[in-house]
């Protein structure tokens, strides 16, 4: 079996990829993550057993203990998930976006390039350097342009989505010039189980059950490409398998929404599964100040993957939302533990004065 050093594998699309991986054996484990606001020990508690899974506390700033694990554990791929993720924080506190996506992303490539030089035949060959990015490098789309293709010019217009640029154009350095085996991928919106309730659709859902405000930025029409995150799993485990080396994938739902229609969506679901005694979930939409520098619009075309790997998503919005809906419902537990003080201050400090009214 081959083994993956898997960066920031405790948070959402991580721990379902490792959960995955593990379970579908594609790979021994090693998960490098440093435990940020953003992922919770026990996400993965369920693994703490399992033979092909090692869990190591650390931050992929660190160029020493990169180097170390690379010698140690000898991986055949190495998945970068790590990376702070949230939009909103990146406008507050841009600072950690760039130390751990750019200066993070520059040691890693740093340590595997030199492990990678010195691996000798079939296992230099065949390893690679998978580097998760999103759909948001591109910018933003008007609503009549066409989708975002692998050769859509970099328009970063968040501090998260110039770091992200950032570390993508460094991996495209390292395929040119020292000829390491890079992938990445650029995929839209991820959706499901395990996402920190800071993101759209599980805050809204905590907020829906808890009877609390449904803050929708703006007029609530922006668009997101929503992919149901096993879908996207799936798709990286092809990449990392099929994936051309020095290559860039698009990976997309075909699933355009409003955010507005999201929420109208998950309120209708949990009238129906968590039912109020006076009141409606949609009552509770409150439309708030938007977003600074909002991106109107993402589409992904998801040709290339399409055509080259064959593969596409499975899930239908409707399906994927019900099963994160239900995931929410049956994992109080988790929910209460990411629900800590710290979250709460960090929302009452951050949102707690924001100018609001009621739908
Ligand atoms: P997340 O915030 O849920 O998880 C990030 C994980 O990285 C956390 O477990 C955190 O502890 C860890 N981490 C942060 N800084 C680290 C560091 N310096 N060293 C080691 N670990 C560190 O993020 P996510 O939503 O799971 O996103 C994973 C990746 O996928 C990110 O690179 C993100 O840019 C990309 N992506 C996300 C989406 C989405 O919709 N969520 C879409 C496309 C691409
Ligand atoms: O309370 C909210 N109200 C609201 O209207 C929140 C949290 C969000 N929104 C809007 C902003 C966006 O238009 O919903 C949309 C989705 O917001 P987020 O969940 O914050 O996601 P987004 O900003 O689109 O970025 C996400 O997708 C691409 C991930 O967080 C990124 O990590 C990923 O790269």
């Amino acid at each position: 079996m081959q083994t993956f050093l898997v960066t920031g594998g405790m948070g959402f699309i991580g721990s379902n990829f490792v959960l995955k991986a593990c379970k579908e054996q594609w790979a021994s484990i090693i998960n490098l993550d440093k435990l940020t606001y953003a992922s919770n020990y026990q996400t993965l508690a369920e693994l703490e057993q399992h033979p092909d899974y090692t869990f190591v506390r650390g931050d992929i700033c660190d160029l020493e203990l990169l180097k170390d694990l690379l010698e140690q554990y000898k991986p055949d791929a190495i998945v970068n998930f790590a990376a702070e993720s949230h939009v909103d924080r990146s406008i507050l506190h841009p600072h950690a976006f760039i130390e751990t996506n750019i200066l993070g992303t520059f040691r890693l490539l740093e340590a595997s390039r030199a492990y990678w030089e010195k691996l000798l035949g079939q296992k230099r060959d065949s390893f690679r350097f998978l580097q998760v990015s999103t759909d948001e490098v591109y910018g933003s789309l008007n609503p009549t342009d066409p989708a975002f293709r692998e050769n859509t010019p970099y328009a970063p217009n968040s501090p998260y989505a110039a770091s992200k640029a950032g570390a993508d154009h460094l991996v495209r350095a390292y395929y040119h010039t020292y000829g390491l085996p890079t992938l990445t991928t650029n995929c839209s919106n991820n959706y499901g189980p395990r996402q920190f309730p800071e993101k759209l659709i599980p805050l809204m859902i905590l907020n829906a059950l808890n009877s609390k405000p449904l803050p929708i930025y703006g007029d609530g029409q922006n668009i997101r490409d929503w992919l149901y995150v096993e879908d996207h799993c799936d798709a990286l485990y092809q990449v990392l398998q099929h994936g051309r080396i020095g290559e860039t994938y698009n990976i997309g739902g075909n699933n355009e929404q409003t955010n507005l229609a999201v929420v109208n969506q998950i309120c209708t679901v949990l009238d129906q599964l968590a039912p109020k005694a006076n009141f409606q979930h949609a009552e509770l939409i409150t439309f708030v100040k938007d977003r600074l520098g909002h991106d109107r619009r993402y589409a992904i075309d998801n040709s290339k993957i399409q055509r080259e790997l064959g593969w596409e998503p499975r899930e239908s919005f409707n399906s994927g939302l019900l099963k994160t809906i239900q995931w929410y419902l049956n994992h109080t537990d988790w929910v209460e533990q990411v629900q800590s003080g710290a979250y709460q201050a960090w929302i009452e400090q951050n949102y707690g004065d924001r100018n609001s009214s009621t739908a």
